[in-house]
């Protein structure tokens, strides 16, 4: 490629196909380059955009640092040698929110919601509500559809997921409202230590107009408490949960046991979505009713099935620590007892902090890349060869009124393309038992 590129898209995954698109679209031919050989986008790329370039391997330093605008993908570190270069030569590096922010209509209203854990369920919960209440509503982001991809459709509001990732290369958001759920430990392997991974995720109260804040998570609060509007499951929230009540100050919206959805942890999120749509202007009641039916996203706490009185409940989406704890705090009252499975890659996370509440549980079967770690955790804990052997050995001593419980903890990239096929494998393993 001789001809100097003014755009370039770093990545070729969801996100990098999308940002092609959009580009196309407004008459610009970008070039890609991916660090894999054979990005998945690539078939695509050829077959719809025959004219867009493709550079596989070794990103193209020299080309980079004289583009104009580099579009980099989340997958990627903007520490990335080549494109850390560029930007010092003076490149524009943005990502795909940044060019979402740039061309939604500015008459639409912005939902932004970040968080270690709850993302997917509060961004798709409130999608629900806002939908019900026949709002025309595009949900999106990190949970799935690009960003991009949401401007096809004629939305009122936009309901984004956002990565720490995502959040690093944007700056325009100006969301009507946004809030950071929680921040426990993640993606140590991507950032040089916590405080830089919670820095990211603060990002997005820089491109906000109102902000929804975790009570019980000092680190979610605004720089100005008294500004922000605040949910947690203590009377202190303006959005709280009292006596199984769920409410705005003393004003009763709906009762705790009318969630379809499992876990204390859910209120939590519940609230939050409620505080969320109030922050828009809106009525809550016409939503009510898709809150309370709301059954949760797959692989998150979910029941499986029951064998011989066992509950099997599929978690494979904790893929940090706060999830696991999340799931062990919501199932704590049970009557029987707890077997737990753990496993994968746990992404350099400090691990000690799931001890204490391993000393609820029967027993713990640890696999995977950090298997020998987590296994180390309690004495009730033995490493296992794989998923298949945890919940043999879980069916063989479990029984009725038992819950035998996937929450890994851990990234399961290790073994598995992603959360989705571990927590399918596990629910095919509990399928093969014999009732
Ligand atoms: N990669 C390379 N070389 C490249 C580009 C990417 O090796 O040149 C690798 C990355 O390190 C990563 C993988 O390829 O392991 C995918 O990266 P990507 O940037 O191509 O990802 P997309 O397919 O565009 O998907 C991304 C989000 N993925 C990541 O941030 C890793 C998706 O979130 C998101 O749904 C999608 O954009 C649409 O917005 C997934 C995710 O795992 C669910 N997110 C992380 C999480 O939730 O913990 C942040
Ligand atoms: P994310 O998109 O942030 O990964 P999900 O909604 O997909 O969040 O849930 C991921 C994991 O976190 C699941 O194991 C789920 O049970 C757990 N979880 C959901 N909401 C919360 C919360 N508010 N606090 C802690 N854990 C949660």
């Amino acid at each position: 490629m001789t001809q100097r590129v003014s755009h370039w898209v770093v990545g070729l995954g969801t996100t990098g196909l999308s940002v092609v698109k959009h580009l196309c679209a407004r008459g610009l031919t970008p070039a890609v380059c991916d660090t894999r050989l054979t990005p998945p986008g690539a078939k695509a790329l050829a077959r719809d955009f025959p004219k867009v370039p493709l550079i596989c391997g070794d990103l193209p330093q020299q080309q980079l640092s004289q583009a104009r605008q580099i579009i980099l993908s989340p997958g990627l570190a903007l520490s990335t040698p080549a494109i850390a270069a560029a930007k010092n030569a003076g490149v524009e590096v943005i990502g795909d929110i940044e060019l979402f922010a740039r061309a939604r209509k500015p008459s639409s209203q912005l939902i932004g919601i970040t968080g270690s854990n709850g993302k997917s369920t509060v961004t798709s919960l409130v999608g629900e509500m806002l939908a019900s209440a026949g709002v025309k509503v595009a949900v999106g982001g990190n949970i799935g559809t690009p960003a991009l991809d949401l401007l096809e459709q004629d939305a009122d509001i936009y309901v984004l997921e956002l990565s720490s990732f995502q959040l690093e290369t944007c700056h325009s958001l100006n969301c009507t409202v946004a809030t950071i759920l929680n921040v426990s430990e993640d993606h140590l392997d991507r950032y040089p230590d916590y405080a830089a991974y919670l820095a990211a995720k603060r990002r997005l109260y820089q491109q906000t107009q109102s902000i929804v804040a975790n009570f019980d998570d000092p680190q979610t609060w605004a720089n100005d408490a008294s500004s922000q509007v605040s949910f947690g499951l203590s009377a202190s929230a303006d959005w709280n949960c009292v006596d199984g009540q769920l409410r705005r100050g003393v004003q009763v919206f709906a009762r705790s046991e009318s969630l379809t959805m499992l876990g204390r942890h859910n209120q939590a999120n519940a609230l939050a979505a409620m505080a969320l749509i109030e922050a828009c202007g809106l009525e809550l009641k016409p939503s009510l009713a898709a809150m309370q039916s709301y059954p949760g996203l797959e692989h998150r706490c979910q029941t499986v099935a029951t064998v011989n009185g066992v509950r099997y409940v599929n978690d494979s989406k904790a893929t940090n620590v706060g999830a696991t704890l999340a799931a062990l705090e919501g199932l704590a009252d049970i009557d029987g007892d707890l077997y737990l499975i753990l496993g994968g890659d746990s992404k350099q996370a400090d691990l000690s902090e799931l001890a204490p509440a391993l000393s609820n549980t029967k027993a713990v079967y640890a696999f995977g890349k950090d298997g020998d770690k987590l296994a180390t955790l309690s004495e009730r804990a033995k490493v296992v060869a794989n998923l298949d052997q945890a919940v043999s050995l879980c069916a063989a001593s479990a029984k009725d009124g038992d819950i035998v419980l996937l929450s890994p903890a851990c990234a399961s990239l290790d073994m598995y393309p992603n959360f989705m096929a571990r927590g399918e494998h596990f629910c095919q393993l509990v399928g093969g038992l014999n009732g």
